[in-house]
């Protein structure tokens, strides 16, 4: 039987894949993302897809909903990203769905698989968890008092840092890791990933020096535009934030004819994702992402009016 692991190419989607191939070892494992799940999932030709960490998005929902009815491939489906009700509906009824908002993917198929793979794999999880600032949780918790967590956050960043350099920017370098992890080894070592970790804290730091020069506040919101190095949208909408004191933090880059948005808050009790989907919808933009780390796509002329519209909203929620 031929099993294929469909995976993000992320933090959290590297560790849900390695779960994945620890249980089955033989699969084959490709990377994708929600703009070309569609395309992917077509394509595939396995007997038993494993997707891990996929939003589904609104535009290509109906289509992803067709192929999983024609496709005659066994489909299981983890992730924790949002889902309409009918959606959800349907996927429980056709594929083998295991959705929860409140984990990361690598939480949830580690548990799935748990009794079918080492002990030891927990650790995966848990790095996949923190990748994704999904930590917080009951399971997490509790696993994380079993180990030294202060090694285990050393992995978790060399993992995180490390796939931020151009060498381990190929899906065939993320590979490796997928692989890597998925035998027992832990990402410090794979060559050069704790090295590329370092390359990419130090980058991190100069942003921050950088951020520091260049951010604005804007009432509730510390905003930096048009960064150099695309690939350090979050930390930089993070510094953002912290070094103009707001509750939350945006990078912003003008894209022509609309805008991207990478949002941050230093304030837990704010939803990013309800925040940024609900607010950039009413502009006839799209967002979302996770309650403490999303983005926005909001066409340029309606920029001005969707930050007064999010600080209005902020103004409400801390009075
Ligand atoms: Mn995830």
């Amino acid at each position: 039987m031929k099993i294929t692991i469909l995976t993000h190419s992320d933090c959290d989607g590297i560790c849900a894949g390695a779960i994945a191939l620890s249980r089955f070892p033989h699969a084959e494992v490709f990377f994708t993302k929600p703009a070309s799940f569609a395309d992917d999932l077509e394509e595939c030709t396995a007997d038993k897809i494993i997707v891990c960490d996929i939003a589904l998005t609104q535009k290509d929902k109906e289509r992803i909903m067709h192929i999983i009815k024609e496709k005659p491939a066994k489909i299981s489906y983890f992730d924790h990203h949002p889902l309409d009700e009918r959606t959800k509906q349907f996927l429980d009824k056709h594929i083998d769905l295991h959705h929860d908002l409140n984990r990361s993917a690598s939480e949830i198929i580690y548990r799935h698989f748990e009794n079918d793979i080492p002990p030891e794999r927990v650790w995966i999880a848990i790095y996949g968890a923190i990748g994704d600032y999904c930590d917080d949780t009951e399971f997490v918790k509790r696993v994380e008092k079993d180990w030294d967590i202060r090694a285990l956050y050393f992995e978790v960043s060399t993992l995180v840092l490390g796939i931020k350099v151009r060498h381990f920017e190929s899906y065939d370098k993320k590979r490796d890791i997928v692989k890597a992890l998925s035998k027992g080894l832990n990402p410090s070592d794979v060559p050069g990933l704790a090295m590329g970790a370092k390359e990419a804290v130090n980058a991190e730091f100069d942003l921050y020096e950088i951020v520091k020069k260049r951010a604005e506040k804007l009432e509730h919101i510390g905003i930096v535009k048009d960064l150099e190095g695309f690939g350090f949208r979050g930390p930089a909408a993070l510094f953002a934030a912290t070094v103009t004191d707001s509750i939350l933090g945006m990078s912003i880059y003008d894209r022509t004819n609309h805008f991207d948005i990478t949002v941050r808050t230093r304030d837990y009790s704010i939803d990013l994702n309800v925040l940024l989907s609900e607010t950039a919808e009413e502009f006839e933009g799209t967002g979302g992402g996770h309650p403490q780390a999303g983005g926005a796509r909001v066409p340029i002329m309606h920029l001005n009016a969707f930050l007064k519209r999010i600080n209005e909203k902020l103004d409400e929620m801390i009075k």
